[in-house]
């Protein structure tokens, strides 16, 4: 079996406490059985670059992190990475910032990477590389001489052509992709996106999986993320998981609540979803009283002024909605700032009678699978989702919605609601064989084949 190296901006070890996301623990799983190690950003600043490694092993897994200085992490991680690329790839081009120095950024962490990366990678390696942080890494690891397969996942979209020629040096960037071999979109419109742009910007061609440009050829795939499903599933029945539920039920009494988990962040729609409940209370007054929405948030990318500014406004928003409504004896909206042990989660997801996820854009949306999956069989809530989510094109039997529309979003918010145990148990069991069978460790096996069983042309290295 071949060692396996995965590369993302930031690594996850193990934790003593377990408490971590389902992709690090795939991703660890897949490094233990492999022999392999995860390298990235070790998210400190250090006043000068040195290139540097730190090793680590843990639980058997290993790890190689590189410091960065001030510049780059904020030209290469808030600047192009979360500044231009994020909102770009989640078709916002009306706050994508387009600062050369951004771009300059970018390219230098990307070589700064690179350089101690090519020397640890041996001739039978696999290698995987994630995300849009890191796009032009194959390429740069192929001007180092390495001959190995590699691979690339994109977590996020992939936008139309009419919106990515937007960034300065667009072909440059998607050029530098053709160094991969493989490359995995979470849904086929993500992928059809990329080949659009391919065909009609750089003359390219497709033939089957495949798109040619000039001499060079690449694999592009779609491969869909999963949860953890076991390890979630079984959170979900502890005995502490099951003593918060029985403790928000006594905190929210005869409420039926309705719950939104979500990153703070623009492209979640958590503004477009208020003020869709906001609809809701005004059309629906008997509401009023018996429905609860709890919307936890935890900040993310807090150096980004639009991740400040989405916050205060969501701060005044969920006052504003609150000071409208409240009773003294009822307050419609509990807006939450942290984040959440597994178990609390799960608990938070099992009491919901609905799973509001309405990102405006999404690569896939985990929240969605993670809400199937803590439902009790016996008694499920219903998952009111976003079409625009690459979860939706797995997750049929959600009720889908257009986020934009707060008369559709409180619709579907009163069919939920109203919705008989058989519907709410057909659509869950539906859902929740899609949710078990294609989970993370699916995924990263599925993905990780692909990367290994694709021909290294002549042309690579
Ligand atoms: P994210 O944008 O971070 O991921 P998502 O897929 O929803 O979005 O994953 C969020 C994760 O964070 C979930 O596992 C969720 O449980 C957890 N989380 C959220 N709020 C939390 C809280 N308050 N406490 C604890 N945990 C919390 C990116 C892409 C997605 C894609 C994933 C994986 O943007 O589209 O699905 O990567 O590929």
């Amino acid at each position: 079996m071949s060692r396996l190296i995965v590369v993302s901006n930031r690594v996850s070890m193990p934790s003593p406490d377990g408490a971590q996301g389902g992709l690090a623990v795939a991703l660890q799983a897949a490094l233990r059985e492999s022999g392999g190690l995860w390298f990235g950003w070790s998210g400190r600043e250090v006043e000068e670059f040195t290139g540097s490694v730190n090793f680590e092993e843990s639980d058997g897994v290993r790890s190689a992190v590189v410091d960065l200085e001030a510049q780059d992490v904020e030209e290469y991680y808030n600047g192009f990475a979360n500044r231009t690329l994020w909102p770009l790839f989640h078709y916002r081009v009306d706050i994508a910032k387009y600062n050369r120095s951004f771009g300059e950024g970018y390219e230098r962490v990307n070589r700064r990477f690179a350089e101690p990366l090519h020397v640890m990678i041996e001739p039978d390696d696999v290698v995987w590389i994630n995300d849009y942080h890191l796009i032009p890494m194959a390429m740069l690891l192929r001007d180092r001489g390495v001959r190995n397969r590699i691979g690339f996942f994109l977590h996020t979209p992939w936008p139309p052509t009419r919106l990515l020629v937007s960034l300065p040096y667009h072909e440059r960037l998607v050029r530098s992709m053709f160094f991969y071999d493989v490359i995995g979109f979470q849904t086929e419109e993500w992928l059809e996106s990329f080949r659009h742009y391919c065909e009609h910007e750089l003359g390219g061609r497709s033939e089957g999986e495949y798109i040619h440009v000039g001499e060079k050829m690449v694999r592009a795939v779609v491969c869909p993320i999963g949860i953890d499903f076991k390890n979630f599933r079984e959170a979900s029945e502890t005995r502490e998981a099951n003593a918060i539920a029985e403790r928000m039920r006594t905190s929210l009494r005869q409420l039926t609540m309705i719950v939104g988990v979500d990153r703070l962040d623009y492209s979640k729609g958590i503004e477009e979803r208020l003020n869709s409940f906001e609809h809701l209370l005004h059309t629906h007054e008997e509401l009023h009283r018996s429905v609860v929405l709890i919307q936890v948030a935890p900040p993310s990318r807090g150096e980004v002024e639009q991740y400040q500014k989405v916050r205060e406004k969501l701060n005044e928003l969920a006052g504003r909605i609150n000071g409208e409504f409240a009773e003294v004896d009822w307050t419609p909206i509990r807006y939450v700032n942290r984040g959440y042990a597994r178990a609390e989660l799960t608990a938070l997801y099992r009491a919901a009678r609905v799973g509001l996820v309405t990102p405006l854009r999404d690569g896939m949306n985990l929240v969605a699978k993670e809400y199937i999956a803590a439902q009790d069989p016996e008694d499920p809530g219903v998952l009111i989702l976003s079409r625009f989510a690459g979860a939706a094109s797995q997750m049929k039997e959600a009720l889908l919605v257009n986020p934009y529309s707060p008369e559709e979003v409180a619709e579907a918010l009163q069919q939920a609601l109203k919705m008989p145990l058989s519907e709410r148990k057909r659509r869950f069991e539906s859902l929740l064989d899609g949710v078990r069978t294609e989970d993370v460790h699916w995924w990263r096996e599925k993905f990780v084949a692909m990367i290994t069983e694709t021909k290294v042309p002549p042309g690579k290295g």
